[in-house]
């Protein structure tokens, strides 16, 4: 059986390859994402097909090779980016992942209001990829996957 990976979605800038490179253990500053990227436990999807409906099956096959779904929303930038329900044509969980925690406290809402649009069930997670806040929190639901 091949082995299962953490699928990484949500617009472009919002944090994927950041996060990514944190659940892979890896340091150093992110580039933009051209292409589907298999890391050691990661599939990072790049923000442009998620952006363009007609890749939005080619999002839904790839996760054949997922066993959980992350899925972003980045308080500095509120862009409507999940059809409604989009979550629930994943046959996997999807855990919801607001980033840029504490950037733009006052979009908060708008964030959490985006995921549940979107079909994730609570709880949701706050992180920071630039201070690290709220990682450990998420690395350890991560941990048992
Ligand atoms: N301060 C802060 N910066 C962030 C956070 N998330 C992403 N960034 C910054 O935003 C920029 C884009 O991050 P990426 O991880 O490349 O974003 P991406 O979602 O992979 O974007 P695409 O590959 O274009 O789809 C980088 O400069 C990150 O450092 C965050 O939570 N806090
Ligand atoms: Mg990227």
């Amino acid at each position: 059986m091949r082995k299962k990976r953490i699928m990484l979605i949500g617009p472009a800038g919002s944090g994927k390859t950041s996060l990514a490179n944190v659940i892979n253990g890896i340091s150093g500053p992110a580039r933009r994402t051209q292409n589907m990227v298999y890391g050691k436990r990661t599939l990072d999807v790049p923000g442009v097909y998620l952006e363009s409906p007609w890749m939005h099956k080619h999002i839904i096959g790839a996760a054949q090779d997922a066993s959980h779904v992350l899925m972003l929303v980045n308080q500095s930038s509120c862009r409507e980016c999940y059809p409604p329900g989009f979550a629930k044509a994943f046959r996997v969980p999807v855990i919801g992942v607001i980033t840029g925690s504490g950037d733009r406290p006052d979009h908060d809402g708008w964030c959490t209001r985006q995921l549940k649009k979107t079909g994730v069930s609570e709880p949701c997670y706050h992180v920071n990829l630039g201070d690290g806040t709220g990682l450990d929190d998420l690395m350890e639901v991560l941990k048992e996957i």
